[in-house]
């Protein structure tokens, strides 16, 4: 079919207007603490930490596409002005002080650029500040355990609930925190390996069998976040999904007394061992 140029050109901007709508629409449907259709960024943050991860994200974005950006320049400039048609007899230069110390300093500077805010980071993740609450994360084959030693040691299970929205990430029971708390999550696994990991939070760690990991977050947001098991754990790996319910302190100490007479039966809780959490 032969297409004239102004026929081609409606229809580029056919296909530009198409993927904008989609963009857009992806963006419209984008909402706090869960992926998105067509989703190409990282999850909106909830936490000072994600916020510094996604600082750090575009910073490294923007300095490898100025980096990519000019070694395609430089390519560009040697093959149009430098072969053999345009550039027949060539320079036997061997040394040139100048440009020697520019490209072992300038990558130096770059680094030193990614390297602080790095470390900084790196801290900010590890150091944990005097924790408001600590709860102890248990993966499971397939399904998540949480246990609230300082709020009168109860523990309860976390299992996908089908019926819920959104799909394969709604649970039955979810794990609820009070916004602005510092909270100390520490983990582990009961069979094999697992992985604690919280998009919107920025957290994200192994859960060992036979070792207590730990991580922190300080959920900024009220609203419901969504995370999934990140370490390949067997055959239902995909289907134990992680919730975080995030609530003001009133609505955290109330639900705190439903939980502690809804999860009494819950064998876990005639044992000693939920209160294991160290100070
Ligand atoms: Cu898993």
């Amino acid at each position: 079919m032969q297409m004239s140029k102004g026929q081609i050109g409606r229809r580029l901007l056919g296909l530009a207007g198409a993927g904008m709508a989609l963009a857009a629409g992806g963006t419209a449907s984008a909402e706090l603490g869960q992926p998105a259709p067509w989703e190409y960024k990282l999850q909106e943050a909830a936490t000072p930490v994600m916020e510094q991860i996604t600082w750090f994200h575009n910073l490294l974005v923007w300095i490898i596409t100025i980096i990519t950006l000019f070694v395609l320049a430089l390519l560009i400039i040697i093959v149009v002005k430098f072969n053999a048609k345009a550039n027949p007899v060539p320079s036997k230069t061997t040394h040139n002080t100048l440009i020697e110390v520019a490209w072992t300093l300038g990558p130096v500077l770059i680094l030193m650029a990614i390297v602080i805010p790095s470390f900084k980071l790196l801290f900010q993740e590890l150091d944990i500040p005097k924790a408001d609450l600590t709860i102890k994360a248990t993966g499971k084959q397939w399904y998540w355990s949480y246990s609230y030693p300082d709020n009168g040691k109860f523990e309860f299970d976390s299992l996908l609930a089908q019926d819920k929205q959104p799909r394969l990430l709604g649970v039955d029971n979810e794990m609820v925190v009070p916004v602005n708390k510092i909270v100390r999550i520490q983990t582990t696994g009961a069979d094999v390996i697992h992985s604690f990991a919280v998009p919107a939070f920025g957290i994200k760690i192994d859960s060992v069998p036979g070792r207590l990991n730990e991580t922190w977050f300080k959920a900024t947001k009220t609203g419901m976040f969504y995370g999934q098991c990140s370490e390949l754990c067997g055959k239902d790996h995909a289907f134990m999904p992680i919730v975080v319910r995030v609530v003001n302190d009133q609505e955290f100490a109330s639900w705190v007394e439903v939980a502690k007479k809804k999860f009494a039966s819950n064998p876990a809780n005639s044992f000693a061992s939920v209160g294991a959490a160290a100070q």
